[in-house]
């Protein structure tokens, strides 16, 4: 009878708490044996049900692991979490290159502009400037941005106007863009990974439903733990059941302590746990992650004022950091966001994320240039490592890297184009 119980059958369930599990289900084994051995005739009821549940349970277990195999679409985890999570954990992805996890915007912005110059070398300034600032608006560069871009090419005296020209000049500009930004200094600045004076370093996460924030602070907590610091995760969006299970998942993966409250607990109660946790347990930084549901924005900037000021109350000096997580590819909603939440909370810095999944990475340009809010880290891709710090430099290199796949995207089969691309291929040489 115990074997019915016998832990390997949890461990295959890839249960995040199996061990917990197994030991209570096997103590209930114990006593059941002991209660049959006592009253004999309760074997003969127990024996039809432990068996229909052993059936229900390896059912579970095997649909468990095919949901793992296929994962869950990025939208679904808000509602199917705890297997999407798993599947999630599980997908590995590899450090790939920035230029090949932009490759969506790379694309889209080299095929715009081949098709502006379709098959003529160089256009006048006139054909030129109009078909530019549609290209920079719909890459969400943000209006601004493009303006400004466009007032300086159109300064320079002597601009050469052919394809690769213009490739360069836009290049250099887009990087002044970014170094001319007040706040240049700050962006791509990694997370101070040790408590400063006995402090923890308490980072407060925002941003609205399924923009990433879980995500990143799961990621951010294995790159700092990487680097030595003590960390810890603070499980305050309450609202729904899954998210302190999501967090806890990623929790455990990097090896750190979350503190979550019981459900439906407030969230700034967790953030007054949390924050004692991290003196007490000299933590060296603490992850605060909060609910982001937009249908009432009061409500939810007042429960954000909420946990903000009981942090500052029982931590002063914290938070240290406020950091919104935008999702890249919801082009000009992440620049509105960024200014509703600044305007509540005063953002230290914005993560952009999703950038692998968005031809318009051009939404950078325009959080940076727009509000002057720092971009500290980009999220690229689903695992881990696919959170990297904001170096514009290599940001505008991934975009303007020259790919032989670049060559197949601007209209299909057509002989003109390829032959451009060549002859450009051949003048670079
Ligand atoms: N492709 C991609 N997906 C991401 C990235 N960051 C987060 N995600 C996915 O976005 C979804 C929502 O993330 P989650 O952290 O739950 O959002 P939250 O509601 O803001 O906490 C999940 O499926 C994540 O795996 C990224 O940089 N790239
Ligand atoms: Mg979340």
């Amino acid at each position: 009878m115990p074997s019915i119980f016998s832990p390997s059958l949890f461990a295959l369930s890839g249960t995040v708490n199996s061990n917990l599990y197994c030991q209570r289900l096997s103590s209930f084994g114990d006593e059941l044996v002991t209660l049959c051995q006592d009253k004999p005739e309760l074997f003969s009821l127990f024996l039809p049900g432990g068996l229909l549940a052993l059936v229900c349970l390896f059912l579970l277990v095997i649909l468990r692991r095919r949901h793992a195999q296929v994962g869950v679409p990025a939208s679904d985890t808000q509602s199917a979490p705890i297997m999407g999570i798993i599947g999630e954990l599980e997908r590995d992805t590899g450090a790939a290159s920035l230029d090949d996890r932009l490759v969506k915007s790379r694309k889209y912005f080299f095929s715009g502009l081949r098709k502006v110059f379709s098959s003529r070398k160089s256009l006048s300034a006139h054909e030129l400037f109009p078909a530019l600032e549609e290209l920079l608006i719909s890459s969400d560069c943000g209006v601004k941005a493009t303006r400004d871009l466009l007032s300086e090419l159109k300064s320079e005296n002597s601009i050469d106007l052919s394809e690769d020209g213009l490739l360069a000049a836009l290049r250099e500009k887009i990087l002044k863009v970014f170094a001319d930004s007040a706040e240049s200094s700050s962006m791509g600045k990694e997370i101070a990974s040790a408590a400063s004076a006995g402090t923890p370093n308490v980072v407060l996460v925002v941003g609205v439903n399924g923009a990433g924030k879980t995500t990143t602070i799961g990621k951010l907590a294995q790159r700092l733990k990487g680097q030595g610091a003590v960390v810890a995760l603070a499980a305050c969006d309450t609202f729904r059941a899954a998210a302190p299970e999501q967090l806890r998942a990623w929790g455990e993966r990097a090896g750190v302590k979350v503190v979550s409250g019981v459900e439906g607990a407030k969230p700034s109660t967790v953030a007054y746990e949390a924050v004692h946790y991290a003196k007490n347990e000299a933590v060296d930084v603490l992850f605060v992650d909060t609910a982001g549901r937009l249908h009432n924005r009061s409500n939810l900037m007042n429960e954000l004022e909420n946990v903000k000021r009981i942090i500052e109350r029982e931590c002063p000096g914290a938070p240290q950091e406020i950091l919104l997580v935008v999702d890249g590819s919801s082009g000009q909603n992440a620049l509105e966001q960024a200014r509703v939440f600044h305007e509540a909370v005063k953002l230290s810095g914005v993560i952009i994320t999703k950038l692998d999944g968005t031809p318009k990475g051009g939404i950078v340009i325009a959080i940076c240039k727009e509000l002057g809010i720092p971009v500290r880290y980009i999220g690229v891709g689903e695992g881990a490592e696919d959170l990297r710090p904001f170096i514009s430099s290599a940001f505008v290199d991934a975009l303007f890297a020259e790919h032989d796949d670049d060559l197949s995207i601007s209209e299909e089969g057509s002989q003109t184009l390829s032959a451009h691309a060549a002859v450009r291929r051949r003048r670079r040489n």
